[in-house]
């Protein structure tokens, strides 16, 4: 997969991109990860890239120009997302989604936003990554890159595998334990020390359902559950 970022703060990514799981998909060439600084797109002497909103009003609006020009340079087909608190929030299943793209686009605007024009013309899609207010999409395409690259193909080891993910079939995940066995007083449930595959895997399911009633009931309507 390809992933062409589109900033004004190019340099935001780079610590982000050189740590963990996502440098290690680089690496091994699951992912091809580009960041466009909007400024070599500007078209002025100045390599202005906002400028005053008609109409007036406090703040700038990113320019269109260097927007469209940025992304003419972005191989097709493509997904193009804009990331904006208008947007559709993001989850597990929107992430699957988009990590079957061959190419995707993530347009990061700043100040208040992007000219509408480009938006109609050049975003696929707008996505929010919650009900909060943030600066820009510099984060919010963090975010997105980093729930869609770990669900690549080769990109998790068996070890940390997708499948005992939370959110894996909608549901929460189970607690976990590791030594040691006692700590101030507490101990590990009995069942994780006995051995016995089947019954471990029987708590985690039952954990993994008390957790998502308790915690978030609202899950348990969208979740894929079996008949057990
Ligand atoms: C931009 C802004 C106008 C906030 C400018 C570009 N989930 C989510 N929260 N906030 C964002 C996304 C986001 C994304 C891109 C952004 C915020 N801003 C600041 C401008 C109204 C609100």
């Amino acid at each position: 997969m390809r992933i062409d970022i589109i900033t004004i703060f190019p340099e935001l990514f780079k610590p982000f991109l050189q740590f963990g799981i996502i440098k290690k998909a680089c690496e091994k060439n699951a992912v091809d990860i580009q960041t466009f600084d909007l400024r070599n797109y500007a078209t002025d002497k100045h390599q202005m890239v906002d400028d005053y909103p008609y109409g007036g009003g406090p703040g700038m609006v990113l320019k269109p120009e260097p927007i469209w020009r940025a992304l003419d340079e972005l191989p097709h087909p493509r997904r193009v997302v804009f990331l904006t608190p208008q947007g559709q929030t993001f989850d597990q299943e929107k992430a699957w989604e988009l990590s079957q793209e061959k190419n995707l686009a993530l347009i990061c605007g700043r100040y208040e936003g992007i000219d509408e024009r480009v938006r109609e013309k050049l975003v696929d899609e707008e996505i929010s990554i919650g009900d909060y207010v943030l600066n820009g999409g510099e984060v919010p395409a963090m975010v997105i890159m980093e729930a869609v690259i770990r669900l690549l193909p080769d990109v998790l080891g068996d070890e940390d595998s997708v499948v005992g993910d939370s959110f894996y079939q909608g549901l929460l995940d189970h607690p976990h334990y590791t030594r040691p066995e006692e700590f101030k007083g507490q101990r590990v449930p009995q069942v994780l020390l006995s051995g016995d595959h089947k019954k471990i895997a029987n708590w985690r399911k039952k954990e993994r359902l008390r957790q998502t009633l308790l915690k978030r009931p609202d899950l348990l309507k969208k979740a894929n559950l079996d008949s057990e």
